[in-house]
């Protein structure tokens, strides 16, 4: 199994390190990309994409000559297709990536061989989508090509450890193919496998995200109620979860992330007169950003002319560099929109926004309130000294519940939180 060659369509993500694990389990790794830049740079032994170790790992994959990537694929035993599914303006899913990588191997697909698809997908992508495509090959599907949906589970900064250690559900269009890609993931992966149909699959994955996106916008409406009843979320979800039965998830400025913001998407989009709290959810979590503008609007109301903002993380999520549907790069759009607003920004992983400041105090000059937006670790120590000292009103919005109130307000700062309500 070990000598088996794999040729893996999309470099991002999911396909990357997906094609440095089985390269550094022993596995014969094409690695297919349409951006040549990519391609370029793998061969070289870097990487596009910021995950701890990956790095590393597929240095030692390409260094080995066990991974090697192309523009174009190749003869194998297994094609993985790991490209992206994005929304479109009027939140249907985008599936040119999906087809076009599917067509694209077509011609090298030959008897006994396995196709996987890996990227997220509404339900019935494989049997309505990609096995018309795949049949263009005149092989049979199912007895002599393999078919299957086995979405990935990894949570960006944990990528590597999950890939190995999540359990993990195969699809197949039928058995021997569900059973033939279970033994392809056995290669690295230490979780479970669980076998099902390709259908069930694909909503396992898209309904895993929409339990998440669900819950979340729960907690983000319980924070705009004790907004309003002048009481403190974080205590109340706190409290909550004391209970042997509840898990209320954590408010804050708005979902992000190619998963969570996107898949809760496919499923109303198969069944839009069905899927109610669904879409009600993404519209909550949508609606944080504008939130946070009015808390903005409300802390800076008595500031004449133009009032400047300092927002301190952009990206998605905390300690990665992926800013894909975050809400803080549309709060800065928001703001953006507004005549009286001046913005500066601090990301530690990002360096190329336009509103970008060389450092924390650089970014706090002439400031009227800083935006605690994303959590990043390296926010912990803020030189909160140094920062009061060159801002030109002291307020300060933590949107997360990340710092210690007492140490700002020892500084000399006006401390607000979103979900905190003053009676
Ligand atoms: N968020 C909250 N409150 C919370 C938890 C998260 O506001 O209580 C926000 C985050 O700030 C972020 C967004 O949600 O903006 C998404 O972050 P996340 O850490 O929940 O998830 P992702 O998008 O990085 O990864 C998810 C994971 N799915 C689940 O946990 C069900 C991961 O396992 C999936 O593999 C990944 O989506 C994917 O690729 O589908």
């Amino acid at each position: 199994m070990k000598n088996i060659k794999i040729c893996v369509i999309g470099l991002g993500y999911i396909g990357l390190p997906t094609s440095a694990m089985f390269a550094t389990h022993g596995c014969q790794v094409i690695g297919v990309d349409v951006n040549e830049k990519v391609v370029v740079a793998l061969n070289r032994g870097e990487i596009t994409i910021e995950e701890p170790y990956l790095d590393i790992m597929v240095q030692a994959a390409v260094r080995s000559g066990h991974l090697k990537a192309y523009t174009e694929p190749q003869e194998a035993d297994a094609f993985i297709i790991a490209v992206p599914t994005p929304i479109t303006e009027d939140k249907k899913a985008d599936m040119s990536c999906v087809i076009s990588a599917a067509e694209m191997i077509v011609p090298y697909l030959r008897k006994g061989n396995i196709v996987i698809l890996e990227s997220t997908s509404p339900v019935g992508t494989t049997e309505d989508l990609l096995v018309p495509i795949l049949e263009k090959s005149g092989l049979k599907i199912g007895e002599e090509l393999y078919v299957g949906h086995s979405p990935e589970r990894v949570l960006p900064g944990k990528i590597l450890w999950e890939l190995v250690n999540n359990n993990r559900i195969v699809g197949g269009i039928n058995q021997q193919s569900a059973e033939k890609i279970r033994d392809l993931y056995k290669i690295f992966v230490n979780g479970e496998i669980y076998l099902t149909t390709a259908s069930t699959a694909e909503m396992c994955k898209t309904m895993e995200n929409t339990y998440r996106d669900v819950n979340i916008a729960l907690a983000n409406e319980l924070a705009k109620i004790c907004e309003k009843v002048g009481i403190n979320v974080w205590e109340v979800i706190n409290l909550c979860n004391k209970h042997p039965r509840v898990n209320l998830h954590q408010p804050g400025p708005g979902v992000g992330g190619h998963c969570l913001a996107v898949d809760p998407w496919f499923i109303v989009e198969k069944t839009p007169d069905l899927a109610k709290i669904i879409a009600l959810s993404r519209e909550t979590n949508d609606s944080m950003p504008q939130h946070v503008l009015a808390k903005i609007d409300d802390i800076l109301k008595d500031i004449e002319g133009i009032k400047k903002v300092t927002i301190l993380g952009i990206t998605y999520k905390p300690n990665i560099d992926d800013i894909r549907e975050s809400p803080i790069i549309k709060l800065i759009e928001l703001l953006d929109e507004r005549i009286d607003y001046e913005i500066s920004v601090y990301d530690p992983y990002m360096k190329a926004h336009k509103y970008q400041a060389k450092d924390i105090v650089t970014a706090s000059e002439n400031s009227d309130l800083i935006v605690l937006a994303v959590n990043h670790d390296d926010f912990n120590n803020l030189p909160l000294q140094d920062m009061s000292r060159v801002m030109r009103n002291k307020n300060f919005f933590d949107t997360r519940n990340f710092c210690n109130r007492h140490d700002i307000e020892n500084k000399g700062f006006k401390y607000f939180l979103l979900g905190e309500g003053q009676k």
